[in-house]
């Protein structure tokens, strides 16, 4: 399952959380802590969201999205 690395409050992780509740997408959560950030978000430069999906790590929501229209929207049709 696709896992979201998100800030309690991060409007950038809102629109992605909310892009995937439209679209039926499942994922979990994993929040982060602006002083304790993990390697996901470390190694993919430091902002959230970012989202680990099959071992593939991608940051930057509009990124986010646009993969997700690309590989997640497109086996459902
Ligand atoms: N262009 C990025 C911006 C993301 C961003 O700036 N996120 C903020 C939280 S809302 C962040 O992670 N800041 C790094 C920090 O506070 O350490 C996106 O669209 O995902």
């Amino acid at each position: 399952m696709i896992k979201l690395y998100r800030f309690t409050h991060c409007p950038f992780c809102d629109t992605v959380q909310d892009f995937m509740d439209e679209q039926n997408i499942a994922y979990e959560i994993v929040l982060v802590h602006r002083e304790n950030k993990p390697k996901e978000v470390t190694s993919t430069g430091g902002t959230v969201p970012v989202i680990e999906d099959n071992g593939k790590l991608i940051s930057d929501s509009k990124k986010i999205i646009a993969y997700l229209r690309n590989t997640h929207l497109a086996k459902q049709t």
